[in-house]
Parts: structure tokens; sequence; C-alpha cells
């Protein structure tokens, strides 16, 4: 392990960390300090193989020039531009690039500063879109059990994830969740998605009966939970959603944050799963990480939906003071830019079967329970140690660290995401890093 040493870094205590354990980390502080393609290189020179792509976001890998050019151009030229009641071309620029690669039909775009943000724009939209079209009863949002759909507090309540909910009160009133699908029972050690658990959609009609269509305003998921430990959808199971959706005019979110931006093999997971949602919100490979930046694309009947009353009027009361910033916007642009001249959307298409095919291999290693992959997207789920939830996962993190691997834990599973530019041989790195830590894992 990392020797402690807080003099060589400084004075750690201003900056309280977030989802980190603090103390620990002051401890045996892991910083890193520059960054290109495939690698971190931390504060002792080391290279560290990003396993991870950041936090789900640098999908092109680190400091891709033509983005980092933009950024540079784009703060000498226009800092700021205010969102309200005026505008900057890359903002419109950014926004028309983005529905030409959404599904069919959600060529409309609110910017955001995050994921968070998002999902309580998206929220928001539902809500109001409702209400304009003379259905205000709709108020009631749905959410899933083990969703994670940020940290403010419209995405906490429709979240599923205890830690994140237990300590801030009693978070927004008439949320409901429906069942997780993850069932290891019935499911464990799928390639690809999973052949049980379409049937779980069918608690949308349970809460439909419970509550009554007439006051549900939307269902939000992610199309592959990430945060909650890498849960791939069973075979039908979206379909099925969408369908019950139709069926009661239910509006349905995609929460794509993670999933956005080809890690599943197409620009969105929408597409891969052949669903089209009613909402969609991302984040994160938005700008490759390098700018924060979110957005919402809708419908266009649901935008449309808004265009009503006078001209002069306000459609929709929200919005950020850095609702597309123009650093991020030119780093979007950028971003899409890199991605179409990389082919890296639909990259994760083409490796899938190689990280499917070595991440399995870690069936049989000790600890493992579960192995599941989707496009560039793998977890590996850890027996927990008796006594010690979490901390099997963690060490097996702190491990890899050593290594010069850096993956994601939550709970006691293991997360792989690579940025899309992995090549092969950082696939089989980053797996054998995991296989040397289980080994000597207790
Ligand atoms: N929705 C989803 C589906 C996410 O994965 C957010 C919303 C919130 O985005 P912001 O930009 O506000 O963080 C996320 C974020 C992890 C991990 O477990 C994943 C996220 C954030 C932090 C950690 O690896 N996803
Ligand atoms: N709090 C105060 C006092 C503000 O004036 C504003 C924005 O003007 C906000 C919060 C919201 O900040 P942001 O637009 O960056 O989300």
């Amino acid at each position: 392990m990392t020797t402690p040493n807080p003099e060589a870094h400084g004075d750690l205590d201003a900056y309280w960390m977030p989802f980190t354990a603090n103390r620990q980390f002051k401890q045996a502080p892991r910083l890193l300090t520059r960054a290109d393609g495939m690698f971190f290189t931390d504060d002792q020179g080391r290279q560290i193989l990003d396993g991870v792509a950041g936090l789900w976001c640098v999908n092109a890998g680190h400091n891709r020039p033509r983005i980092v050019r933009a950024i540079q151009e784009q703060a000498a030229e226009l800092d700021f531009a205010p969102p309200f009641q005026m505008g900057h071309p890359k903002a419109f620029e950014l926004a028309t690039r983005l529905a030409a690669l959404a599904p069919e039909g959600m060529d409309r775009v609110f910017f955001t500063n995050s994921g968070s943000e998002s999902v309580e724009t998206a929220l928001k939209i539902a809500l109001a879109y409702h209400r304009v079209r003379g259905e205000g009863q709709r108020t009631r949002l749905i959410g899933r059990e083990r969703g994670y759909h940020g940290v403010n507090f419209g995405g906490m309540s429709v979240g599923g994830m205890v830690a994140n909910r237990k300590m801030f009160g009693s978070l927004l009133a008439g949320v409901d969740h429906l069942r997780h699908t993850h069932d290891l029972a019935r499911n464990a050690f799928s390639v690809g998605q999973p052949a049980h658990g379409a049937d779980l959609a069918e608690d949308l009609e349970r809460m439909v009966a419970l509550h009554d269509a007439s006051t549900i305003a939307a269902v939000i998921v992610e199309p592959v939970a990430g945060s909650a430990g890498v849960l791939i959808p069973p075979q039908g199971y979206l379909q099925r959603l969408r369908e019950i959706c139709d069926k009661h005019g239910i509006l349905l979110i995609f929460d794509e944050v993670i999933t956005g931006f080809g890690r599943t093999g197409k620009a969105f997971a929408a597409q891969t799963f052949g669903v089209t949602p009613d909402l969609m919100t991302v984040a994160k490979g938005l700008t490759n990480g390098c700018v924060p930046m979110g957005a919402v694309l809708a419908q266009r009947r649901i935008h449309d939906t808004f265009m009503t009353g006078p001209e002069h009027a306000i459609e929709f009361f929200h919005g950020y003071t850095y609702s597309a910033h123009p650093l991020a916007c030119a780093a979007g642009i950028a971003t899409l830019d890199t991605y179409a001249e990389d082919g890296l959307l639909t990259r994760a298409a083409e490796l899938q079967g190689y990280f499917a095919e070595q991440l399995h291999a870690l069936r049989g290693e000790p600890h493992v329970i579960d192995v599941r992959n989707l496009g560039l997207v793998g977890g590996v789920e850890l027996s927990p140690r008796a006594g010690e939830p979490t901390k099997r996962a963690f060490e097996t993190f702190l491990d890899c660290w050593q290594q010069g691997v850096l993956i994601r834990t939550t709970g006691d599973i293991l997360a792989l995401s690579p940025p899309l530019i992995a090549e092969r041989e950082h696939l089989d790195r980053m797996i054998d890093a995991i296989r040397v830590a289980l080994r000597r894992l207790k």
C-alpha cells in the first residue's frame, strides 16, 4: 500500500472530498497530476492505466488535441455569454449536432452542467409538459430500486441507492420505485443481456393499479444501471416498459449519463436496445469530461407542446447560469468531431466480443459470484467478506492502483468502463490486474 506521507502533498485538510473516505484518503493520497490517452500520471510519476474513462466520461481518452485546442481558443474568444434571453452560435451548433446523433425525433436539446442537473431538468420538463397539456394532476414520478440519478433532490428521490438517500430527510413526495432487475439466482454470468426478468417491467402496471395512470407523470430508468453496480437490462425489459408507458400516457425518461456517447456500441443505449424514450439525460461523454456539461434531449412533440401562449412569454421557467457555457459548447463540438473522426461511437460494438471473453474468464477466480458485460461496460461481483461488506472490492481497487490500473467499485462490485480508444492489450492489462488482486485477496 502507498506509504502515508502527507508532508509530500502539502495541506490536504481544506478540501472536503466528494463520495470519498476523506480520512483514509488523506492518510495515503492518490493524486493524479497529468493524463494522456489511456493513462494518468500520478504525483510519484507512475503511469496509471485508466480502466474507467475517468469516471465514465473520458470516452475519447485523455488530452485529445482537438478538444484542448477548442477550449483554449474559446476561452480567448468568448469567455461567457448570458444564456437567458441571449445566445451564442456554438450553443445552437452543438444542439444541432446532438440532435443529429440522437434517436429519430429527439431533436430538441436543453443544456445543463452535469448529469444531476440534467435529471432535475428532465423531471421538471415532464411535470410541466403534463400541466401545459391540461393534465396537471400527473405529478407522480417513478424511479427504480438501485437506480442512480445524481445527487440533487429530484434525482435522489427517484434514485434507489439507500446510502445516497437515508441521510437526507423525506425527499420529494409522490415518488415510487419499480423493483430492480438484479437477479443472480437466475442470471449470474450472463454474457450481454440476461435472459430473465422482462416480467419485472410489469411492476409499472402494478403502480398504475395502485396510483392510477392519471397521477403518474414519468418513469425514469438507466438503460444500463452503472453506479449501482453494472446492471444490464434483461432481454425485452426496456421494450415492455416502453409499451406500458405508451398504454398509459406516461413519459419514459432514459438516464443516459453513463450509457451515452458510444459506451454500449451505438451513440446511445436507446439505439443499442431499439427503444426510444420521450426524454433522455446525458452528461459526461458529451464533452469527453473536459468541461462540465449535461443536456436533456426531448422529443420534438414535447418541446412543441410548450410553444404556446404569447410569443413574448418565457415558455419554461428553468435554466442555469452556465447552461450552454461557451467553453463547454466548444469542448462538446470538438468532442463530437473526435468521436466521428476516430469512429468511437461504434468502437465498443467492435471490442465487446473480445472484452466479454476476457472478462468472463474471471469466472472461477476467488470470491467472484458474477461477471456482467455490455459494450465496453464490465461488472465483476464479489461475495462480501463476512461482517465487512464492500471491503473486498475496495481492497481490490487499492491493489489494482498499486499495480498501476484504475478501476471503480460500488459495494462489492468492480466496474470497468475504459475509454473507447482502448486496445486489446489495455483490456488484458486491466483484467490481469484484477485477477492478480483477487488471488491475493482474503
Ligand atoms: N445519472 C446517472 C445514470 C449517472 O451515472 C448522474 C446521473 C449524475 O451525474 P453528475 O454529473 O451530476 O455526477 C450519474 C453520474 C460511479 C459513479 O459509480 C457514477 C456517476 C457519478 C459518480 C460515480 O462510478 N454517475
Ligand atoms: N443562488 C443564487 C443566490 C443565485 O443568484 C443563483 C443564480 O443566479 C443560483 C443560486 C443558481 O445558480 P446557477 O444558475 O449557477 O445554478
